[in-house]
């Protein structure tokens, strides 16, 4: 009987599929391992957050100066943004360097001091210490190219929390939850505001009930529209409420005064303004904090992008809304708002219009009172309108009408020295 001859099979150690399967796996870990080595040492960054005082000899502290809307006040934090900045792209440091932002400007005595927010990212594994020593000297070379700009020649470095950057924000107005860390520009989507987005808005409430929207602008000041108090102007009736939610508000304060513009004309709708005062201070968060307020003779140009926000109806006649929304609209000229086609004649110079050209993107019932704003080329935000009146809601050729705030820069200072 013919039987093959038998091979003997060769030790299983030796099979070469044995063999490559473990070539292969030890390759994997190998690379696995480096990766991650890699990984850790040299991507892994976190972000660094340095704080210094530019104490400034030869500029006064004037009027100028203590509004972030005036041209004087973003000139001077430009150039000090500007160089800081130039001396970092050209130092070794010029990879980690993320942004200088002038958080703040203070009188002290008859200087200015310009509180300044770094932001680097560094591999984790750096030592803190190392990290000053490299930067310090980057900012004293910048300290002498401010030309005529007389700065201290050692300037202090303080390392920061994020949580301290967030802190030197909101003692000021207008800084967004993107600003306060000095991030990419937020991409504002959708219509569900987040904790944070607007930190300004308030809700204005009789029985526990929203009825109209407002902002902070002062640590004990709301601004609003004059109409919202057509019911009642009784402070005792009011309460100012907080946070993303009007059922479950953040905080809730009583209201010791209502002013309503003394002009005020239902029929014409002009001069659509109030004030509220506070019965205690607020103290701020990075997430309840001010907006600016622009200057009188700050132009809002036709065009240009604001945002609305409320908890106003989604539809003319609709039930107003729990969660805060927001509604990307553009400024337009009061020349085409009073076109025939368009409102005819009723937009008076201290009115703003702002919508879609088709519609669709608009306030509505509710959200009367609250702000329209827009960011300038700082990042910060201002109000340039209270929502006041217009033809239904989101139609064509038929805006949302806005106090222009603007107009009544003076009368809100005359009322509550801001
Ligand atoms: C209102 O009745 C109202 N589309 C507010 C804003 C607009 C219309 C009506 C703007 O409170």
């Amino acid at each position: 009987m013919y039987r093959p001859v038998r091979v003997p099979s060769t030790s299983r150690f030796l099979n070469p599929c044995v063999v490559c399967f473990i070539v292969v796996t030890v390759v994997v870990i190998l690379a696995v391992t480096v990766a991650l080595l890699v990984h850790f040492l040299s991507f892994d960054q976190k972000s660094y957050f340095y704080h210094s005082n530019f104490q400034i000899r030869n500029v006064n502290y004037s009027n100028q100066l203590t509004s972030p809307a005036t041209q004087e006040y973003k000139i001077l934090c430009g150039k000090i943004e500007s160089v800081i900045t130039e001396s970092f792209r050209k130092s070794n440091l010029r990879n980690q360097f993320i942004r200088a932002y002038v958080a703040r400007l203070r009188q002290e005595g008859s200087d200015v001091i310009a509180d300044i927010v770094m932001k680097f990212r560094f591999t984790r594994s750096y030592r803190g210490a190392t990290l000053k020593n490299r930067i310090e000297p980057i900012l004293r070379q910048a300290v002498n190219n401010f030309g005529n700009l007389e700065v201290n020649p050692s300037p202090d470095l303080t390392s920061i929390t994020v949580q301290d950057a967030a802190n030197i924000f909101t003692s000021e107005c207008g800084a967004g939850p993107d600003l306060m860390t000095l991030s990419e520009e937020r991409i504002i989507g959708g219509t569900k505001a987040e904790e944070g987005d607007w930190p300004w808005q308030v809700s204005l409430q009789r029985n526990n009930m929203h009825v109209c929207g407002g902002s902070l602008i002062g640590s004990t000041w709301i601004l609003t529209a004059a109409h919202c108090f057509r019911s009642s102007s009784n402070p005792r009736q009011w309460i100012v409420a907080f946070g993303l939610s009007t059922i479950s508000p953040t905080m809730r304060i009583r209201v010791r005064r209502i002013v309503v513009h003394g002009n005020y004309d239902p029929s014409t709708r002009e001069n659509d303004i109030a004030l509220m005062q506070l019965e205690r201070r607020v103290s701020f968060t990075r997430n309840i904090h001010t907006v600016c307020l622009p200057v009188a003779t700050q132009n809002i140009l036709p065009g240009s992008t604001a945002y609305v926000t409320g908890w106003g109806s989604q539809e003319y006649g609709g039930n107003t809304v729990t969660e805060l929304e927001q509604v990307r609209v553009r400024i337009l000229s009061n020349n085409v708002c009073n076109a025939p086609t368009s409102y005819n004649g009723a937009i008076l110079p201290g009115m703003l219009c702002a919508g879609l050209p088709s519609g669709g993107a608009d306030a509505c019932q509710g959200d009367s009172g609250g702000p329209l704003v827009q960011e300038d080329s700082r990042r910060l935000w201002f109000v340039v309108g209270i929502v006041s009146w217009g033809f239904q809601c989101g139609l064509p050729d038929r805006p949302g009408v806005y106090t222009r705030v603007t107009t009544y820069r003076d009368w809100i200072n005359q009322q509550t020295g801001i």
